[in-house]
């Protein structure tokens, strides 16, 4: 007799008795698992035997940090758990990447690695190391699984810690003997204690009337909107604060698509490579409200300049964050929807539209140096295939996956994001390798949406490999190569901090176009404005992988920039007469 679940798939009934491997598998089903990303070996072979009993659709990646990108990116395109899988030894420490990924970026995956027997464990056995000692500071949580009874109740406990406050990687480390014990099966017995946050409502009335005072006195209020928006499902309420409060609204990179670009009220991002006027906002503001975000350094620029004249609000799940890096006057600690939900009912509208105007004011000429207004050259410029891209895309659904580097910021500044999870990017551990394997995990969650990989020519070489999984799986993705022949945003730094060596940072690629058709894929090289669009328009009609090698000004930079150390506001902006001879001229 079986039990059905919430999501309709039949679990073997309570006191069935099962091998730790079915155990692993029926739980996932539990959870609702459908999609795993993995890769086989001797200490998880047991689970993989069994594996073919379950509703459980298994992607075969070609490198374990695939696996973990793909979770990872599956938790972001969709909101749930992503699962990766892998054996022991170097299994397992190939998730370290992805696992240090998820955590900076506060991202739900569950991994599972085998182990070796537990008789033998410490022994130095064969692909035996310390996954648990190795992941300890880059998971929220991990488990060291020996007993074939602890099987239900660690990898319950996983998805609840994974997903429940803020959220991060988890993984379950199995020993083989415990998989291939058998054991009494009971979902339900195996729930673990409802997840408590540190965090439960330590948001006071008198707090709210200290936010809600500091809110009517400014003159000069900023929010700040953070991945948290995202995480929290508040894109409502953060947008009927800043329309009653006429708040203009700045975004980290992690929060880009928490509010619609095309909102009157949203200035665009902030920090390192944000828009001047942005940062000019922030560094002139009387208030700063923080939606959801942590003060990353990429954001503050120097903090004894940051903000010199503003109060502070913070709203935020996790208390470590508070006043971490900025010294914050006011603290709602929570989730934010609630909390917003708490404090509208007594915010003011407001009337005077001053402080709006004047921020407006400070776009002055920055449009002018913007790119995409410099008479046409003859030179692509990755910013033209951003917008270009952005023009095509704009009236679906897309979700744009963004490697590590300077086209990751050309993505951010050119591609208008109006939707949450419309922007799946590396924001804390800025991991090259990202892209490719996360858009996979993206387009397995989300079939029905259209995934673009933006990945330079650097980063996409460190998972290419990933290709073949696309061809295996059939998977309907469109990738573009931001081609500039450098690692570019190093050969940035070395311009303009390091005298223009540029060590180590020139590359050669292999021909993008010739590789993809290895794998079986569909591809094009493009070099001219001109024949942008139409490749992009190639690769959302043909079904099935695209690679679009775009070869784009090989020596442009991201501007503006905020070098480390600098105030928000000094920033290094675009020559008046950028690129008069570069190394792409005949
Ligand atoms: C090359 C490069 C350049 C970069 N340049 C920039 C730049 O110019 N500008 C920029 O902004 N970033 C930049 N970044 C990214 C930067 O490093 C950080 O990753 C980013 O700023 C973090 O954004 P965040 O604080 O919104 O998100 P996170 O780091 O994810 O933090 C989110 C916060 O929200 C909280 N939270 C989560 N869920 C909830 C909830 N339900 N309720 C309340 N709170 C919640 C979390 O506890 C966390 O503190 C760059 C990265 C790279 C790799
Ligand atoms: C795994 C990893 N190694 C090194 C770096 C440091 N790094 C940051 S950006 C960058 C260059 C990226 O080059 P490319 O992928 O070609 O993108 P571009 O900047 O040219 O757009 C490097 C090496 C990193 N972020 N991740
Ligand atoms: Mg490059």
């Amino acid at each position: 007799m079986k039990k059905a679940t919430s999501n309709n798939i039949k679990l073997p009934s309570a006191g069935t008795r099962l091998s730790g491997a079915e155990i692993i598998w029926a739980t996932l089903v539990g959870e609702g698992v459908r999609d795993v990303f993995g890769y086989p070996g001797g200490a998880i072979l047991p689970a993989y035997d069994a594996l073919r009993k379950f509703p459980v659709r298994h992607i075969l990646v070609r490198h374990e940090q695939g696996a973990t990108h793909m979770a990872d990116g599956y938790a972001r395109a969709s909101g749930r758990a992503g699962v990766a899988i892998a054996t022991s030894g170097p299994g397992a420490t190939n998730m370290v990447t992805g696992l240090a990924t998820a955590m900076l970026d506060s991202i739900p995956i569950v991994c599972i690695t085998g182990q070796v027997s537990s008789k033998v464990l410490g022994t130095d056995a064969f692909q035996e190391v310390d996954t648990t000692g190795i992941t300890l500071p880059i998971t929220k949580h991990n488990y060291l699984v020996t007993k074939v009874e602890d099987i239900a109740p660690s990898l319950r406990e996983a998805f609840a810690i994974a997903q429940g406050g803020r959220p991060g990687p988890v993984l379950v480390d199995i020993t083989k003997d415990a998989q291939q014990s058998l054991a009494v099966f009971d979902f339900l017995a195996a729930a673990p204690p409802p997840y408590r946050s540190c965090a439960t409502s330590q948001v006071t009335d008198e707090l709210i009337r200290d936010a809600v005072e500091m809110l009517s006195q400014a003159r000069r209020p900023v929010i700040l909107a953070g991945h948290g928006i995202i995480r929290s499902g508040a894109t409502v309420e953060v947008l009927e604060l800043a329309e009653r409060a006429r708040i203009p609204i700045a975004c980290t990179l992690l929060g880009l698509g928490s509010v619609p670009a095309s909102h009157p009220l949203n200035l665009g991002m902030m920090g390192m490579h944000g828009e001047s006027w942005v940062n000019e906002a922030i560094q002139q503001a009387d208030l700063l409200l923080a939606l959801g975000m942590r003060f990353d350094d990429r954001v503050t620029g120097a903090l004894a300049t940051y903000a010199p004249q503003a109060r502070k609000i913070h709203i935020e799940l996790d208390p470590a964050e508070i006043s971490k890096n900025v010294k914050v006057d006011v603290a709602l600690i929570g989730d934010l929807r609630a909390v917003l939900r708490a404090l509208l009912p007594a915010v003011h509208q407001r009337d005077d539209p001053a402080w709006v105007d004047r921020v407006k004011a400070l776009k002055g000429t920055a449009a002018v140096r913007d790119i995409q207004n410099l008479p046409d050259t003859g030179h692509l410029y990755a910013a033209h295939v951003m917008h270009d891209l952005w023009r095509q895309t704009r009236d679906g659904d897309a979700v744009i996956v963004t490697d590590v580097g300077q086209h990751q910021m050309w993505e951010a500044q050119y591609y208008k994001h109006e939707h949450p999870r419309s922007l799946l990017t590396s924001g804390g551990l800025g991991t090259m390798g990202f892209a490719l394997p996360a858009a996979i995990g993206a387009k397995v969650a989300c079939p029905e949406k259209e995934v673009w990989v933006v990945a330079g020519d650097g980063g996409f070489q460190m998972t290419s490999p990933e290709l073949a999984t696309v061809m295996q799986e059939r998977l309907d993705l469109n990738i573009a190569i931001i081609n500039n022949g450098y690692l570019g945003m190093v050969r940035q730094w070395q311009e303009f901090f390091y005298e223009k060596n540029y060590a180590a940072t020139p590359l050669l690629s292999p021909n993008f176009v010739r590789l993809a058709q290895a794998y079986g894929l569909e591809a094009k090289s493009v070099r001219k404005r001109t024949e942008v669009i139409p490749a992009i328009r190639a690769a959302q009609q043909h079904k099935g992988g695209f690679v679009i090698d775009f070869q784009v000004e090989q020596e442009d930079s991201v501007y503006p920039m905020v070098p480390t150390g600098a105030a928000l506001h000094e920033m290094i902006r675009r020559p008046d007469n950028p690129l008069v001879e570069t190394a792409m001229d005949p």
